[in-house]
């Protein structure tokens, strides 16, 4: 089986309502990926083979999301070379914050490019993964182009009272 170029990676179950923006933008801009639940904390042997193997099977970028103690993008990254984009996942203690600061502050050498708190965070992470494929793949460019373009297009001029 060939591996996609994106991962969309997740802590638990209860990320994937908040990770599948990520899924829905990939599908529009179709963009083939691959989705793993692997908890830092519940299954570290998952995310250490998962990582260890990510560039030599093809991953060429991992969404990683994760809440609370979001241990799994920085991990991922100590472990792969492969960007990693980190999606901070909504929760109810701590409103987010708990998770943004957990992905955010990396020390230097081992970067993710850290999004948004939870659904536009994920999104973002979906164009951003298919932006940067589309530096390598003018077809994807092209369509990447046209959905910003019918975005910026649906956002009307004036309010509206309805
Ligand atoms: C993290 O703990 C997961 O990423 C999730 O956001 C959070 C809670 O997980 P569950 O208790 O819902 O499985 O590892």
């Amino acid at each position: 089986m060939t591996t996609p170029p994106v991962g969309i990676i997740m802590g638990s179950q209860s990320d994937w309502p908040t990770m599948r923006e990520a899924a829905v933008l990939l599908d529009e801009l179709g963009v083939a990926y691959e989705t793993r639940i692997v908890s830092a904390h519940r299954t570290p042997d998952r995310l250490w083979d998962y990582g260890k193997t990510a560039a030599d099977r093809g991953l060429q970028v991992i969404i990683a999301g994760a809440g609370g103690a979001a241990h799994l993008p920085g991990m991922m990254a100590s472990k792969t070379r492969v960007p990693v984009i980190g999606v901070p996942v909504l929760t109810k203690a701590l409103s987010g914050v708990d998770s943004l600061y957990s992905i955010l502050q990396m020390p230097k050498g081992f970067p993710v490019a850290t999004m948004a708190i939870g659904a536009p965070g994920a999104a973002n992470a979906g164009l951003m993964a298919a932006g940067i494929l589309a530096l390598q793949d003018p077809a994807l460019a092209a369509r990447l182009d046209a959905w910003r373009d019918a975005l910026s297009a649906s956002i009307p001029q004036e309010p509206s009272d309805d």
